[in-house]
């Protein structure tokens, strides 16, 4: 284990896959979003998923009907996990629990943002309700802000052992990768600070060594 996930947010495929390849030792996972799969279609996932796992983070937020059918084309199309929010409530959240669960796949609950605004609506209260309710579902983690990290230990403290913490915002947001994982990470998401220098290789080996101990 790496301990690093790629966010992986260019919008075209060639830099897409010559950026995966080039990290793929370093990386647990790539985490690929809207602006990729805007930008090339939804068969990126299929050509990612040979290089690592792929997490699927279209933050899926409707009633469970759509939540499914939109859950169904993120696992055939070859991604490993998807990413959902949690404020829809727990029918649609078990609704797409239980279609991950029919393809073998992993659900990640958003429990908190990163960007300066994420605990304006994600109140502490908020926060813990959605932790409780993604471990009550079943779901495989949640999402948690490595811009504070004393978030990621409360929510550690919400949902116990069983569920993996996984936290964007080190790098480009400011958030330090050690001080995440030593609040209870399981891994950090890196996007811009990896896939924009010059060596995303070595910035994404930087990252990894610097939370090794902690892992
Ligand atoms: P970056 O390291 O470039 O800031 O990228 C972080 C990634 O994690 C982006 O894909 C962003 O959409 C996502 N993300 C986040 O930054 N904060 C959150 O609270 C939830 C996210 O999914």
């Amino acid at each position: 284990k790496n301990g690093v996930i790629l966010a992986l947010d260019v919008t075209d495929e060639k830099t897409a896959l010559t950026v995966s390849r080039e990290v793929a030792e370093a990386v647990d996972a790539i985490k690929i979003g809207y602006p990729l799969v805007l930008g090339t279609g939804l068969s990126i996932a299929e050509k990612l998923s040979r290089i690592a796992p792929v997490i699927a983070d279209f933050k899926v937020a409707d009633i469970p009907n759509t939540d499914r059918l939109i859950c169904e084309h993120v696992f055939d199309a070859g991604c490993d996990a998807v990413i959902v929010q949690g404020f829809t409530g727990p029918d649609s959240l078990t609704e797409c629990v239980k279609t991950a669960n029919e393809y073998q796949k992993k659900v990640f609950v958003v429990a908190e943002m990163s960007h300066p605004g994420g605990d304006h609506f994600f109140t502490d209260s908020v926060s813990k309700e959605i932790a409780a309710m993604a471990k009550k579902s079943g779901a495989f983690g949640i999402v948690a802000p490595a811009t504070r990290p004393e978030r990621v230990k409360e929510l550690r403290g919400v949902i116990g052992s069983g569920l993996k913490i996984i936290s964007p915002g080190v790098g480009a947001q400011g958030g330090s990768a050690a001080d995440t994982i030593k609040a209870g990470a399981d891994w950090v998401i890196v996007g811009r600070s990896i896939y924009g220098s010059k060596n995303p290789r070595e910035e994404a080996e930087k990252v990894k060594r610097e939370i090794e101990k902690y892992i």
